[in-house]
């Protein structure tokens, strides 16, 4: 499909993420293990597709991906999972210079549920 076009890069970064650690036995709930813009990220220039990854895999039909910044234009459409513990979107919309905040709420299989958010700035270099 069209917005897989990143998979590979998926592939190699959700690799990087399994080395970071055991996951805490004490904390049940679904978590944030990465996204595409990574927190923090300053981009140059829009982005087309957004993914978030998760140490558990999410409900599609019951988790939501949002997507606010200046003018309040682009949205996430299309909202779906690759099967690797991940929610996939494409943004459609102008996304104008400025920060933007990506903001989650994911729920598990299990009923496990939890809200974030995963801020990056979009910088045109001309
Ligand atoms: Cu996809």
């Amino acid at each position: 499909m069209r917005l897989c076009g990143i998979r590979v890069f998926a592939a190699v970064l959700l690799a990087g993420l399994v080395s970071i650690g055991p996951v805490d036995a004490v904390e049940a709930q679904i978590e944030l293990r990465g996204s595409t813009p990574e927190d923090g990220a300053a981009l140059d220039g829009p982005v087309r597709t957004v993914r978030v990854w998760f140490d558990k895999s999410p409900e599609v039909a019951k988790s939501t991906l949002t997507i606010s910044g200046p003018g309040n234009r682009a949205k996430i459409e299309g909202l779906h999972t690759m099967g690797e513990n991940d929610l996939m979107g494409r943004v459609t919309g102008p996304m104008p210079n400025g920060e933007w905040t990506m903001t989650w709420a994911a729920v598990a299989a299990d009923g496990d549920e939890r809200t974030g958010t995963v801020t990056f700035t979009v910088q045109r270099n001309r």
